[in-house]
């Protein structure tokens, strides 16, 4: 029974991802349910993940959660529909080594200390949102004994972070919008797993490790008020993309795959700035990385390399292979000189460290 002084913990550990067809855009905000499909790589845990480690005991009185060291509201909506959803599948845990024996029904009662860290700084800007609760819903699931599969975990991770669905799986995902009202259908799927397509490096220069001025979310609910360019992207561009994409990827067609990336994430930027008030995510620095990108692409008359820029500045290149991604840096390196002092360990290039 769910008594004395025992703690059982489930820890886990989620990539990040980058989607090279962009989410922007909900029809509904509290299932965060979005307006068109998309697709994102996810990255090798290693470098960008969470971990997270969800502890349970009956000496527990109250959920609790600490990120990166220091505690966090678990108030708000999109945390407590993500407990909600997968407590409601709980099922018996047994612990013959601890003697422990959890019942279905006991979870209700029982309380969870959750601590989770980012192996990257939160303040970069780069989509902890997501690793962190595809992280704290697999974590959860594990500790609880949930036997759903990825794709309704990813339907409650939604819940959480509309990206984090995506970050389910390795490989390249697509996040299919789905048509339900109750967001069933809304739903990560795996298109290709990491294995697939290993080749491509991706290289993430950040241009600032400020905090972006415009979160995604309100952002996002401008554009859909007041941008009629996001209504013709969800219902025109972004369908015939996502089939163009998918073949690509299917090929390894890497001129196809940068081209379609490049251009998404143009239309993502032109989307913000057809909101009103605009919304700016990029900077001189980003501007001058894709002119940088793009002119040696013209140069040497094919795409070589795919730049994309989510909700901030800082650019994520995609090359397709490690020679081509020493080349960029070495472009990169003479673009962006390091200011003198600067040690190259890590590599630091100017205000752009990669
Ligand atoms: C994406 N972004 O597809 C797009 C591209 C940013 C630009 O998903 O409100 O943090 O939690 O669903 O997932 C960032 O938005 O927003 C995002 P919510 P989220 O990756």
């Amino acid at each position: 029974g769910a008594q004395g002084g025992w703690v059982l913990t489930a820890t886990a550990r989620s990539p990040t991802n980058i989607a090279v067809i962009k989410y922007w855009g909900k029809r509904d905000e509290t299932l965060i349910l979005p307006v068109n499909d998309s697709i994102s790589v996810t990255l090798d845990p290693d470098h960008l993940s969470a971990t997270t480690t969800v502890a349970v005991s009956p000496s527990f009185d109250r959920d609790r959660m600490w990120l990166n060291g220091t505690e966090i509201s678990l108030s708000g909506g999109r945390f407590q529909n993500c407990l909600r959803e997968i407590r409601q599948r709980a099922r018996d845990v047994e612990n013959k080594e601890k003697g422990i024996h959890i019942r279905k029904e006991d979870w209700e009662k029982l309380h969870v200390h959750i601590a989770s860290y980012n192996n990257f700084p939160t303040a970069a800007g780069l989509a902890s949102s997501a690793a962190g609760f595809a992280c704290l819903v697999f974590t959860l699931a594990k500790l609880m004994n949930v036997s759903e599969d990825g794709a309704a975990l990813s339907s409650i991770a939604r819940q959480g972070s509309g990206s984090a669905c995506r970050s389910l799986y390795g490989g390249f995902v697509k996040w299919v919008k789905g048509e339900a009202a109750n967001g069933s259908d809304s739903i990560a799927v795996q298109l290709v797993d990491e294995s697939y397509w290993n080749d491509l490096v991706v290289i993430i220069a950040v241009v600032s490790s400020r905090q972006k001025e415009t979160s995604s979310t309100s952002g996002m609910r401008d554009s859909v008020v007041t941008s009629t360019l996001l209504q013709h992207r969800a219902e025109v561009i972004v369908p015939s993309r996502i089939l163009q994409m998918e073949e690509a990827i299917k090929n390894r067609n890497f001129g196809s795959f940068a081209r379609l990336t490049c251009a998404d994430s143009n239309q993502f930027h032109a989307v913000c700035l057809d909101t009103t008030p605009p919304i700016f995510y990029m900077n001189d620095t980003s501007h001058r990385v894709i002119n940088t990108v793009e002119r040696w692409s013209q140069f040497e008359g094919a795409p070589q390399v795919a730049y994309t820029f989510d909700a901030g500045p800082n650019a994520v290149l995609i090359a397709p292979s490690r020679e081509v991604a020493s080349l960029l840096l070495q472009r990169l390196l003479f673009f962006f000189p390091p200011p003198p002092d600067t040690k190259l360990e890590g590599y630091m290039v100017g205000d752009t460290s990669i």
